[in-house]
């Protein structure tokens, strides 16, 4: 039997059974899709250093690139489970229902998976197997034709004394060729439902969105403490300078979910408990009848690089975590918070920096509107000077007290560090990045942060020359990051642009350049620019 042909047989078999595996869960249980299902397990084992180059490679389009590699390397897992049931039947199905039970086993026992959770993979690896075993046999009799054909026109040319046929000839390709063509057609109607089936699954679960609705429908109460107003010299409104508020829309996102949770405001509990005198449950509507704060905050991740954009500022309205952990009143030896996510994701967060006098809070809105559902909806955490794997739980469901030495998080079990303060920065916006300067007046301008401290200056050097302060533009407050920028006047040639920050405690910016692992990077952040 011809080799790629059973490599169709088994793509075709595969993209049936997966394709019914996402219509299911798009009916039954979204997260555990086949695909969510692996890469979700897949994130979840990768190393330290796996994220980062995944972030460095992909950007925040590092889901996407994830989904494709899982999905072509199903693809050839496929092709070659197609050619071994051709070989050794029916070894071939059996290695993709082998597939598909696994696939089950690991959605299951998915953090908060759901009763129906194994059903999809269950299906798509039941189906594909069938399939599979079905077309082979399809294949195996449409190619078996012709050589019975051959024989016995062998025949007849002996009996009738000409010379033997070729067996080439065009008489016996006929009785071959409409089998042939009948696994080809059978192939490709099981590839093309499978694709239909997958479409259908993705716009029933996106359709069947009641959490978007609900969010829609949300009318936040009116804060109890209001936000500073933005200080009118704060946004510098420069082109390619990032606004001082990040829009909700081009906020960064960085989580472990391949699939955003759905969270019903209705449903959603946080159990505060652990080493606390009073344990309790809270509920969303406990929650929004407490007196909310507003307040801004720039929340960064430890994954950005010197000079990436890993890093926004928002106003959010939350309640203080200060006050609700008073009201369990946690026992003098604890230290930590590990707050954990309806996904399983969690964070270790020093007890002292949801105590102190900073804005930590359970929040809820985000720039004015309840958290958008990638950003945490309903509830997440953001405390001011903290990296945000170490502090910013979306979804978050669990709060338990306890001590660093008696519980690990998600990300400093696989070797980021224990604590994750963020790091003086500056970075330079314009001129931008391979952008065509011509020479004259023009500006150099960018961000600088360090959060809970504030920036008192920042210095600009182009070319390796001196150091030029740069004008600072008024800072939101000291958890907000703050504009600068410097008139410059550029000639023709190439130049080198560096920036470099000190904070209000007189600490320079390091030199030293340190990578995103395990604790956040350094380094002065450097531009190459052209002018023309
Ligand atoms: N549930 C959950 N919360 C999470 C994460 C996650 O993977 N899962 N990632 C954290 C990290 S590493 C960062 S930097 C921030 C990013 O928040 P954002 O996506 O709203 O910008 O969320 C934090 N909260
Ligand atoms: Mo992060």
């Amino acid at each position: 039997m011809p080799a790629p042909l059973s490599w169709v047989a088994g793509v075709a078999a595969v993209v049936l059974g997966a394709g019914l595996g996402e219509l299911v869960a798009g009916l039954a249980a979204p997260a555990s899709s086949p695909v969510a299902a692996i890469g979700s397990a897949l994130i979840d084992l990768a190393p330290a250093w796996a994220k980062d180059t995944a972030i460095a490679l992909f950007g925040t389009a590092d889901k996407i690139a994830l989904i494709v590699g899982i999905v072509a390397v199903g693809l050839v897992l496929a092709g070659l489970a197609g050619w071994l049931e051709a070989r050794r039947p029916p070894w071939g199905a059996v290695v993709v229902g082998v597939f598909g039970i696994t696939g089950a086993v690991i959605a299951a026992t998915r953090p908060g998976a759901g009763a129906l959770a194994w059903l999809p993979s269950a299906v798509a690896g039941a189906t594909g197997a069938l399939t599979l075993w079905l077309l082979v046999r399809l294949l195996r009799s449409a190619v078996r034709r012709t050589p019975q054909i051959s024989e016995r026109s062998a025949t007849q040319g002996a009996e009738t004394g000409g010379a033997a046929p070729d067996p080439r000839s065009s008489a016996q390709r006929p009785a071959a060729r409409p089998d042939r063509r009948t696994f080809f057609v059978w192939a490709g109607a099981a590839a093309g439902a499978g694709i239909l089936a997958a479409i259908a699954g993705s716009v029933r679960s996106t359709g069947s969105a009641t959490v978007a609705a609900a969010r829609r429908l949300l009318r936040l109460p009116t804060p109890a403490t209001l936000a500073p107003a933005v200080p009118s010299g704060a946004e510098l409104s420069i082109a390619g300078l990032a606004r001082v508020v990040t829009p909700n829309g081009s906020f960064y996102r960085i989580d472990t979910a391949l699939i955003v949770p759905e969270v019903d405001p209705a449903d959603w509990r946080l159990r505060v408990h652990g080493m606390v005198e009073q344990e309790f449950e809270l509920t969303w509507d406990e929650l929004l009848a407490l007196p909310l704060e507003e307040s801004w905050t720039t929340l960064a991740c430890v994954s950005n690089e010197v000079g990436g954009t890993l890093i926004g500022n928002a106003r959010w309205l939350g309640y203080p975590l200060r006050e609700l952990l008073a009201r369990a009143n946690p026992s003098s030896d604890a230290d930590m918070v590990l707050s954990r996510s309806i996904d399983g994701f969690t964070a270790s967060t020093p007890l002292e920096a949801l105590t102190d006098e900073r804005n930590s809070i359970l929040a809820v809105g985000m720039n004015g509107e309840a958290l958008p559902l990638e950003h945490g909806f309903p509830v997440r955490m953001v405390v001011p000077g903290l990296y945000g794997y170490v502090s910013a739980t979306k979804w978050v469901v669990d709060l338990e007290v306890t001590r660093f030495d008696l519980a690990r998080a998600y990300w400093t079990d696989r070797g980021w560090s224990e604590r994750g303060p963020i790091k003086l920065q500056s970075r330079i916006d314009v001129p931008r990045k391979a952008q065509g300067l011509s020479a004259g007046d023009t500006v150099i301008a960018g961000v600088a942060w360090h959060q809970g401290v504030g920036i008192s200056g920042v210095e600009v050097q182009i070319d390796e020359g001196a150091w030029r302060p740069a004008q600072l533009a008024t800072a939101i407050s000291d958890d907000t990051w703050v504009q600068w920028s410097l008139p410059w006047t550029a000639t023709v040639g190439d130049h080198l642009l560096r920036c470099r920050a000190t904070g209000r405690d007189g600490e320079p910016q390091t030199s030293d350049q340190a990578p995103p692992a395990p604790d956040g990077a350094t380094g002065w952040h450097e531009r190459y620019v052209q002018v023309f």
